[in-house]
């Protein structure tokens, strides 16, 4: 427990930065030093800024600039987060080009990667994106922002939260994968070949329903089925789909895992109307 004395001279600076880094900290200049300014979220919001958190597979670094309403984000309450994207040279990214139907896909993971959320912030006109979420439990939540700048490639800016409230320890990750996987409401075999890091790892889903047919899948988001995969370590994986058949129920994937490890995997597939998601864990050698 804090002693509560503690407390007045918490907050003080924290409300301080809270003002600095939403109003001055993200400009269409280039920053000259992008550190400072993530150092001073980090006292805010324990933004890590560490390399080895960058996701291998984009082109360039990015930041995701977090601020959130409240300042500080209880666990079942909504909260409103205010996101801002630098690129790997400081610059806000601004213009971004639509991809499955969206400007920036957000995928929000707790560490332990136990809780899993895929939502699409509104993109305004000088690039910042505002969305409402709950979080469910409290802990440290990462964010990846997928986004495609125009007339760049596709890149992930990464950022994080903490949210306040009862935190659960995640169950370990345990490889489920190649393997039957059910749920929320789907059966499905996964296979992900070769499970080897710096190659192309096809992964491939063969979907049924609760009465053994093949699942009669609907496209949403421009595809039949989206993918994406985090590390052990947080970090994210781009995933491109390669094939899709909607009546045998089968989508296929391919992605690249950059280093050896554990990693977990979400598939979200549209069926009788509604958005379904079945996570799985491989073991990348
Ligand atoms: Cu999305």
């Amino acid at each position: 427990m804090k002693p509560l004395i503690m407390k007045p001279l918490i907050m003080k600076p924290l409300i301080t930065l809270g003002i600095v880094s939403t109003t001055f900290g993200c400009t269409s200049e280039p920053k000259e030093n992008v550190n400072d300014h993530g150092h001073r979220q980090g006292l805010h919001q324990e933004h890590h800024h560490g390399g080895h958190e960058r996701s291998h597979g984009s082109p360039a670094a990015a930041e995701l600039i977090v601020a959130t309403e409240p300042a500080e984000p209880v666990a079942g309450l909504p909260v409103t987060l205010k996101l801002m994207i630098h690129s790997a040279d400081g610059t806000m990214v601004k213009d971004l080009d639509i991809v499955h139907e969206e400007k920036v896909h957000l995928v929000i993971v707790r560490d332990g990667l136990d809780r899993f959320a895929h939502i699409h912030p509104s993109v305004d006109a000088e690039g910042r994106l505002t969305i409402t979420h709950t979080f469910p439990v409290g802990g440290r939540y990462r964010l990846f922002a997928d986004y495609a700048p125009t007339g760049g490639g596709h890149a992930t800016a990464l950022g994080s939260v903490f949210v306040a409230g009862d935190a659960p320890p995640a169950p370990s990750l345990v490889p489920n994968v190649p393997g039957d996987v059910e749920a929320d409401g789907l059966r499905t075999s996964v296979s992900a070949e070769p499970l080897k890091a710096g190659q192309a790892t096809r992964v491939a889903f063969a979907l049924a329903d609760e009465n053994d047919g093949s699942a009669q899948l609907e496209p949403f988001m421009g595809a039949l089925g989206h993918l994406m995969f985090v590390s052990a370590a947080g970090e994210y994986v781009h995933v491109h789909p390669v094939l899709e058949d909607a009546t045998a129920g089968k989508v296929e994937f391919e992605a690249h895992f950059p280093e050896p490890g554990l990693y977990k995997g979400w598939g979200q597939f549209k069926q009788d109307g509604q958005v379904r998601v079945i996570p799985f864990v491989v073991d990348v050698r």
